[in-house]
């Protein structure tokens, strides 16, 4: 019984010295204790959806308990090999239109000054399908900032775009040709001037595993999780948009757009975030229920939840609603009747952007599964 064990251990943790006593002489009272307590934390289980270990790799929200993802439940999403790179066959090089090209060993970019951010990675398929739903990972990352490494470079003036390419690499038919390319990724030179957006060697403390990108990665808060490339080798200023696999083939969303009577089709890049939310769990202390949950993709403003077909109702925002690009843990007291119920959240950003219902046009007109952050319904069974 290793829950039991657990709470006995916080029991006297809680109580001090005098617990140990108290166990002896009065084991009614902490056996009490150990009950309300373990029922404090029951989770009563959705009856739907992805169940607990259903999917390996991505993260089990009715098991949600930290707000820092431990490194070793960080979803891994990696679509060519997974590199193992020695940090002293490793440098980074900056190229392309700079005036000054050079390259980094991993010691010449830990010397320069050290930033961190909390930031919830969302993989941009994340909700794509039933079973994917728990592509994202609530970390504190920590290295230095991009802006100062392309401003030591000296951009040229026809320097448009940054690309960053991984260490990793695979084989691509491309028009009629084979090549093994890099996995690489894009963004403006304005939006890499973005002093949010670092090169981080550290997460949650520890060097970068190698699942993760070891040794380093770009870390752009604010972004999906594909804009984030690991096992960094080289950052190039060009003067054309790039359209790699990952720009202009995958991570695509093609949605339909309304304007003026007529539906205008739209293909982008997955980029920066949208707003989205979901209820993780339901505990229960066997009288009165809590509906918690979690709401990322942008700055937080207001979450709000709805129980089968009532009226929304505010959710109390908890840790890291002061934190612009972490998650936002909420939650909501429920006086659940018995029967099934169905539960809804709907987050909102501090621009006014509202998480879109499944058939806002938004949602409805979308046709391929990238950025898939419409309202989710879970549904739970009460005795
Ligand atoms: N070099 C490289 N970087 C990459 C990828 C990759 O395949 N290769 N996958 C991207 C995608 S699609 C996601 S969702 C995130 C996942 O980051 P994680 O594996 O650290 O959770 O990494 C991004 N960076
Ligand atoms: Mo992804």
């Amino acid at each position: 019984m290793p829950e039991t064990s657990n709470v006995t251990r916080r029991d006297l943790l809680i109580r001090g010295g005098s617990a140990a006593a108290g166990l002896a002489l009065f084991p009614s009272d902490v056996a009490d204790r150990i009950l309300r307590i373990s029922s404090q934390e029951a989770v009563i289980p959705w009856i739907d959806g992805p169940q607990p270990g259903g999917q390996a790799n991505t993260l089990d929200w009715q098991g949600l308990t930290s707000w820092v993802t431990p490194i070793e439940d960080l979803f891994r999403v990696s679509h060519y090999n997974t590199p193992e790179i020695s940090e002293n066959d490793w440098k980074l090089e900056i190229g392309g239109l700079v005036n000054r090209p050079r390259s980094f060993t991993l010691e010449e970019i830990k010397a320069l000054p050290k930033e961190d951010v909390a930031f919830a990675l969302e993989c941009g398929g994340n909700r794509g399908f039933p079973t994917f739903v728990g592509a994202v990972h609530n970390a504190r990352w920590g290295g230095t900032s991009l802006r100062r490494v392309l401003a030591q470079a000296g951009i040229q003036e026809d320097g448009i775009e940054v690309v960053f390419f991984g260490t990793d690499e695979g084989v691509e038919e491309i028009r009629g040709n084979e090549v093994t390319q890099s996995f690489a990724r894009s963004m403006s030179l304005e939006d890499a001037m973005d002093p949010n957006l670092l090169l981080c060697y550290e997460v949650n403390g520890e060097p970068l595993p190698t699942d993760h990108g070891f040794p380093l990665r770009l870390v752009a808060p604010g972004w999906y999780g594909v804009a984030n490339v690991k096992w960094l080798k080289r950052i190039e200023i060009r003067n054309t948009r790039f359209m790699g696999r990952f720009m202009a083939q995958d991570y695509v969303t093609l949605r339909g757009e309304e304007k003026g009577g007529e539906t205008v089709w739209t293909q982008n890049s997955v980029s920066h975030g949208r707003v989205n939310s979901i209820a993780a769990k339901v505990t229960s202390d066997g009288s009165s229920y809590r509906i918690h949950g979690a709401a990322w993709g942008a700055h937080i403003n207001r979450v709000e939840v709805r129980v089968d077909d009532g009226s929304w109702l505010p959710a109390t925002l908890g840790e890291g609603r002061e934190d612009p690009y972490s998650w936002t843990f909420w939650h909501l007291d429920w006086n659940a009747e018995s029967g099934e119920h169905t539960i809804t959240s709907r987050a909102t950003d501090r621009e006014g952007n509202v998480q879109p219902a499944p058939a806002d046009p938004e949602i409805a007109l979308k046709r391929t599964y990238w950025e898939s952050n419409g309202q989710f319904t879970r549904n739970i069974l009460i005795d």
